[in-house]
């Protein structure tokens, strides 16, 4: 049986993340062309076998798929206005991070000159690109995703979110924010036991095992929440969940209760609301798009 050639592609950004990409693609075998806005950063991927365009008029027309790995929304805009009529009939896959609408604007603009769009999001580092534990999220047009899965499946494990071009970024924001969130509660722990001394380090220590096992509470948490009855027995209560002593607690060691306090903050709003007696979840009710 023949397999088919390795498809060939660009991409566009040279950073540490796009060199990571094309790096991957050049050891699978792919006809790989490069191109950065500061030429000296493909000299590592021309040794390894990449095409450098001379211009970026040259490298979206080398390939008929095109990955831009820019840096965000406007140096997409800037690096491709000036070229989007030489890539209608291309397939346009952008990685570089973006808002939702952002993403939703490229898509239509991208559309208005025949060129066909993919967003992405990477959930990864660089290291991690090829390997086991990426992830990447795409969104728009779904003929893209099939005709590049090839390409982009040597990257990460690919997951297709719909048609909504916006809905790849909405998602990995979404994880970003709860990562970020969790980060802030760490580092805000850590401030208030390095308030008594406790090194950063012992800290990580005792906290790791302690917050991974209350991850099992994201299960509990979605199954009420999907369910939409707060009341559900087994649940720990608002009221109970009143943190207010850990915002004193922090105030009396001088550090700042910022993370715990916007917690206190949603709480007390359900409180004050009449949902004292309901379960800890309802504060996503705090949170959710049409809340007033
Ligand atoms: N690195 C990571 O861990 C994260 C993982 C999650 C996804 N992000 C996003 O990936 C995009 C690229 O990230 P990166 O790590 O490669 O970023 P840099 O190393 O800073 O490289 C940026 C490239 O963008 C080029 N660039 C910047 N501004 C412009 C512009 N106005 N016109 C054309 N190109 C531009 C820059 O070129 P140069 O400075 O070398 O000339 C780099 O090639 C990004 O959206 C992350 O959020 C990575």
């Amino acid at each position: 049986m023949s397999h088919p050639e390795p498809a060939g592609v660009t991409v566009l950004g040279l950073g540490a993340m796009g060199s990571a990409l094309a790096a991957t693609l050049l050891d699978a075998g792919h006809d790989t062309t490069v191109w950065n806005r500061t030429p000296e950063r493909a000299a590592a991927l021309s040794t390894r076998g990449a095409t450098a365009a001379p211009t970026i008029g040259a490298a979206v027309t080398a390939q008929p798929l095109v990955v831009a790995v820019l840096f965000d929304h406007a140096s997409v805009h800037e690096t491709l206005d000036p070229v989007i009529e030489q890539m209608r009939g291309s397939a346009l896959v952008n990685l570089t991070t973006t808002t939702p609408n952002e993403a939703r604007e490229l898509a239509t603009w991208a559309a208005g000159h025949g060129v066909r769009y993919l967003d992405g999001a990477i959930m990864a580092t660089p290291p991690m690109i090829g390997g086991p534990g990426a992830a990447i999220l795409y969104s728009g047009l779904r003929e893209v995703f099939d005709d590049a899965r090839p390409v982009l499946d040597r990257w990460a494990d690919s997951t297709y979110d719909g048609a909504d071009s916006g809905l790849a970024s909405l998602f990995d924001l979404a994880m970003l924010s709860g990562m970020y969130s969790m980060f802030a509660g760490f580092l805000h722990g850590a401030a208030m036991a390095g308030s008594a001394g406790m090194s950063a380090t012992e800290f990580a220590g005792r906290a790791t095992p302690f917050l991974s096992a209350m991850t099992d509470s994201f299960a509990h948490f979605a199954s009420v929440i999907d369910g939409g009855d707060y009341t559900v027995p087994g649940q720990q209560s608002l009221d109970f969940s009143d943190l207010s002593h850990i915002v004193r607690a922090s105030e009396e060691q001088g550090v700042q209760p910022v993370p715990i306090a916007a917690v206190q903050e949603l709480i007390g709003k359900q409180i004050a609301a009449g949902h004292g007696a309901e379960g800890f979840a309802r504060i996503y009710e705090s949170l959710r798009a049409d809340s007033t």
